[in-house]
Formats: structure tokens, sequence, C-alpha cells
């Protein structure tokens, strides 16, 4: 995309300037694809403040949201290759790289606040472990609040699926549609009004953040709270810029990390 090239460019142009500034200051970039209506993208702005303030402006984290610096699918590879230090995406996205990134979007299995904790600390050491193998490392996890379904008239019955232009946002959704004989569509979040404004959607799966983020209101009229499952977004850095801070850097990082990871939406 011309403007998310025009976006790298310049942050190698930053890159180079940044020489002339103290060895010690530490830019790094952090790339998300939502907006900055989503309270992930405040929690987060909120991390890099934190962080910010506990290194005294040693560590400056940039955080660029509604994927302005990179697409959604790019961001974990970005990350990889160090292209951005840090990046966000949510977990289940990931699921054609190991089925336990989807392991959150299992309809009925973690539907509460604590049950998503409890889940995310039983899957983390696994997930930890895989991307370790990538030169990753997570930051936190946190998870959206329970998915449920938008549509223009009551949603009373399943078969009311049938037929039915579902917007789905990872595959496990895309999986649950289908199986109920709706016909499910892969949209970004900030697509969404894109797709009903052009007919391409008839009703979507998310949460009710984003459903007010996305204005829901001015395309669907019901919300049914089915409280399908609670995934979640992940943040995440690069093992080898993470190794370059020095301790004290690295701590405040850590303890930032887990203040985020508490947010709720
Ligand atoms: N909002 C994001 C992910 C889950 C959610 O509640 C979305 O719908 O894309």
């Amino acid at each position: 995309m011309p403007n998310r090239l025009f976006s790298l460019c310049m942050l190698a142009t930053a890159g180079a300037l940044s020489l002339s500034t103290p060895a010690f200051a530490e830019q790094w970039n952090l790339a998300t694809p939502y907006g900055d209506a989503s309270f992930h993208t405040q929690n987060t702005k909120a991390f890099a403040e934190d962080v910010a303030a506990a290194t005294d402006g040693k560590l400056t984290i940039n955080v660029h949201s509604g994927g302005s610096l990179i697409s959604h699918a790019e961001i974990k590879p970005s990350v990889r290759r160090g292209t951005v230090q840090a990046g966000e995406v949510f977990l289940s996205i990931l699921s054609n790289e190991s089925p336990i990134y989807e392991v959150d979007t299992l309809p009925g299995l973690a539907t509460s606040y604590q049950d998503a904790f409890d889940l995310w600390q039983a899957s983390k050491p696994i997930i930890t472990e895989l991307f370790a193998k990538e030169g990753l490392m997570p930051l936190y996890a946190v998870p959206w609040p329970a998915q449920g379904i938008y549509t223009d008239f009551t949603l009373t019955d399943a078969s009311q699926f049938q037929g039915l232009r579902v917007r789905a946002p990872n595959i496990n959704t895309q999986r649950f549609v289908e199986n109920l004989g709706g016909i499910p569509t892969q949209t970004e979040e900030a697509d969404i009004p894109t797709a009903f404004s052009t007919g391409r959607v008839d009703a979507m799966i998310t949460s009710v953040s984003t459903g007010n983020s996305m204005s829901a209101w001015d395309y669907v009229s019901n919300y049914n709270d089915a409280k399908l499952w609670l995934p979640k977004n992940i943040v995440f850095v690069n093992k080898r810029a993470f190794d370059r801070l020095d301790a004290d850097t690295r701590q405040a990082v850590l303890d930032a990390a887990a203040k985020a990871s508490s947010a709720a939406g």
C-alpha cells in the first residue's frame, strides 16, 4: 500500500536520524491493526507511556495504530525480521501456524474473563515456546469482551443463519458460521463499515467493544449477547531488540506489560 510504503520510508529515515540522538535512548515501533477508538490500542498506548515514564525516556515506543504501518497479516513476520521491534495481533489469526493459537475461539470453552485468564495461563507456556522458536517474546495478552452476533433482525433461532452473510474476524468464526448454514466473510475490524455499506455482509460476529468503535448501529439493529468466546490480542517483541536493552529497561518493559495485561474492555 503506497502510504504504508511511505511510512516505512519515513521509519528508515527516522532510524538514520536517530543516530544523532544519545546512544542510550532507544526508539521502538509497535504496529497494531486496531484503531485509536479500540480499548486495546488505548491500553497499548498506556503501556508505551508507562515504559517511557519508568525509563525516563530511555525507551520510547511509538504505537502505529489502525494498520497504518503494516497490515495485520504482515505484523508478526515484520517483528520477526526486525523491521519493527514490536507488534500486536489478534492471536487466533495465527491458527494456520498452530491450532494452539485458536484455542481461545472454541465455542463455550471460556466465556468469562476469569475463564479466559485461566485459559491464557494454561496456553501461555506453549505459545511462549512457539514464539521463542521464531525469535519472538510475548509481552502480554488481553481478551476482547465476549463475542456476540449483530443482525438487522431479532435472532432467536440458529436456522436464521441459513444464507446469512456474516462478517467474521478469524477462521474459527468462519467455521462456526458455515456450520450454521451461513456465508462467512473474513473482514478486518477497520473494514467493517465498508463491508456493511457496500452490502457485502448482513451481520457480524464481534464484541460490543468493536460494535461501539465501528458504529454498528449505523448498519444493524440487534445484538445477541451469545458469549461465544473471549478471543485475545497478543503484544510481542523481537527478542534481539529486547535483549539489547539494559537490565533496568528490560524490567521496566516487563513491569508495564504486567500492568497492561489486566486491562478489560
Ligand atoms: N473485535 C475484533 C476482534 C474480536 C473483537 O471483539 C474484531 O472483531 O475484529
